[in-house]
């Protein structure tokens, strides 16, 4: 129903509505554009000058505009409250219970995007702002705490798994940055200072969609919606959408790797 708004494929459980809303938003729109410009139009031309060579100081008699005003309030008001209301609710509100979800951190900052998982213990390591060492552990990850052994931290590589709930707690490090994934139908803001849920649940993993697309080298990216300095243009990160197989192979290595790049520090 919405293809005709050449919006980007979606890949998302929710997307669907996002993508309704937007359409009616713009049929209402059209509708309101026709309306103002036609009442634009006949009014240029009902109240012309040579028509009208005096002014006439009484006005409209009419109530007819003002029934007109009070629609066009009342349709926006559906809007508002039948459809984005509710599912701003359920996008805000109705989080997955965690046990059931992935839960990945995401932190923004000039110009990349930080990525944490927590890996088979499902329990974040501790970070340290003294730690924090802008080429090596942007994070300020302490890797000498326990929770911290089996931990994923990757600048812009978000690899998640497919058909299951993911949950994004979304920071900033320094500016307001904006988590935007389009084929998701997601973008949040990431605000200093604040810790943002988000969630959604990716449909199609990344292989699926270079074949449907047609294009080999597809990547869904996150791309920064906010523009947040001047290296805003090259704050991208990759989403990789696989498998749940695939998934656990990329967690297993890359915790292996990682913890024996922490274990050697000449490494
Ligand atoms: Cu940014």
């Amino acid at each position: 129903m919405t293809e005709w708004m050449g919006l980007p494929p979606l890949a998302t459980t929710h997307g669907g509505q996002i993508d309704s809303l937007i359409g009616w938003i713009h049929i209402f729109m059209l509708i309101l554009f026709v309306g103002w410009g036609g009442f634009i139009l006949y009014a240029v031309v009902r109240f012309r000058k040579s028509r009208n060579p005096v002014a006439d100081y009484k006005g409209v008699t009419s109530h007819r505009s003002t029934y007109l005003e009070v629609g066009v309030a009342v349709v926006e008001a559906i809007l508002l409250v039948g459809f984005a209301i509710p599912l701003w609710a359920a996008r805000v509100e109705g989080l997955p219970p965690e046990n059931e979800a992935l839960i990945v951190h995401v932190t923004g900052e000039q110009f990349a995007w930080n990525i944490h998982y927590a890996g088979a213990d499902k329990v974040f390591g501790r970070t340290d702002i003294k730690l924090i060492d802008l080429q090596s552990n942007p994070l300020g990850l302490d890797r000498s705490d326990p929770a911290a052994k089996d931990d994923i931290t990757t600048v812009g590589q978000l690899h998640l798994p497919v058909n299951k709930p993911i949950i994004v707690y979304l920071r900033s490090k320094d500016v307001i940055h904006s988590f935007g994934v389009p084929e998701f139908r997601v973008k949040q803001d990431a605000v200093p200072g604040l810790t943002i849920p988000i969630w959604f649940i990716p449909t199609i993993t990344t292989a699926d969609m270079r074949t449907r697309t047609g294009n080999a080298a597809f990547e869904y990216e996150i791309a920064c919606a906010q523009l947040c300095g001047l290296g805003h243009a090259r704050m991208r990160g990759i989403v990789t959408v696989e498998t749940a197989e695939e998934f656990q192979k990329w967690t297993a290595e890359t915790t292996a790797e990682q913890a024996g790049a922490a274990a050697d520090p000449f490494r």
